[in-house]
């Protein structure tokens, strides 16, 4: 059971009153996993510079690097579990009559977790393609003597399925995120630094467009100043506290 925190009357009210709820998660969401974030003093790019490593510039110099850090990470993911911030996530689809769930994450931990819907903006850790042909290659990683993975039907050079910076976002999921901001009655933006864009965009579109804007992280973000709520702490703990308090009141309300 999770202990009881108190949450402000007017989000509470706003919950009970919404009809599309929107969440949107970055890398803070799955610290509580034990996976790095990217930014801040344990982030993964206090050791690399991000352009060092997240970009089509940094994969053409030194693909084996890149792929050394990628399958560093693949091995950290599959060894981690979903915390009860994913898993409150998860059952908040069922709670309301429409929820959106957008993650810049690429661990999957959210679909691991329960979650059916899941728009992923910057591509997923377990996909990889091949750059000549384009097939999907599943499962790869850099070899035990540190070669880089080669399509088996081309011989091409593969890379992961993700978003490098300087790169679009995949159409589909872009719009439908876009969208679902536009229509968002609580606009959730949790364990971002909100920072990069384009997906930093995506609370203030859903601000501008009349939505509850509420941040859960364990610091102020660029992004606080807009919030009509700042909770401030670790989203492993205050997602299951808000859900349970949430559930509470719709029950009641639909009783
Ligand atoms: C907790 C917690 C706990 C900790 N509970 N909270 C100048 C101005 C504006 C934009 C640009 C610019 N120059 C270039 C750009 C564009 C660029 C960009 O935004 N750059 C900025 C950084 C300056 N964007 C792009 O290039 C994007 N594409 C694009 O714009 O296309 C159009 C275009 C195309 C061609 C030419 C020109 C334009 C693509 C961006 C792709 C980002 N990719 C990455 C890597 C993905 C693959 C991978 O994972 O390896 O995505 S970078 C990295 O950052 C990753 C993340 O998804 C993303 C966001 O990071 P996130 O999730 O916010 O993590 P952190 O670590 O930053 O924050 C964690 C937060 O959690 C912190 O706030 C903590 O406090 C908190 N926290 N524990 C709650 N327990
Ligand atoms: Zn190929």
């Amino acid at each position: 059971m999770t202990p009881a925190m108190p949450f402000p009357e007017t989000l509470l009210e706003a919950l009970t009153r919404a009809r599309h709820v929107v969440a949107f998660t970055g890398a803070g969401i799955s610290a509580e996993s034990g996976v790095p974030t990217f930014r801040g003093p344990e982030g993964i790019w206090s050791k690399f510079k991000p352009e060092e490593l997240a970009s089509m510039d940094a994969f053409v110099r030194n693909p084996a690097l890149v792929w050394e850090w990628y399958t560093h990470r693949k091995t950290i993911i599959a060894a981690v579990q979903p915390n009860q911030g994913h898993i409150a996530l998860a059952r908040m689809e069922r709670l309301f009559p429409r929820f959106t769930l957008i993650t810049q994450n690429i661990d999957n931990l959210h679909r691991r977790a329960g979650s059916t819907r899941v728009h992923e903006l910057h591509g997923n850790i377990e996909r990889s393609y091949c750059m000549t042909c384009g097939r999907p290659c599943p499962d790869v990683s850099l070899s035990g003597q540190g070669q880089i993975p080669r399509c088996q039907a081309c011989g091409g050079i593969i890379r992961p399925d993700v978003v490098w910076f300087g790169e679009m976002l995949p159409e589909d999921e872009w719009n439908a995120s876009a969208a679902a901001a536009a229509a968002a009655d609580v606009f959730f933006s949790i364990g971002t630094s909100a920072v990069v864009y384009p997906a930093a965009s995506l609370p203030l579109m859903a601000k501008r467009s009349g939505a509850y804007l509420v941040e859960v992280n364990t610091e102020p973000t660029p992004l606080s100043g807009q919030a009509d709520e700042c909770l401030l702490g670790p989203s492993g703990s205050i997602l299951p506290s808000l859900y349970e308090a949430v559930a509470t009141r719709r029950h009641k309300v639909n009783d």
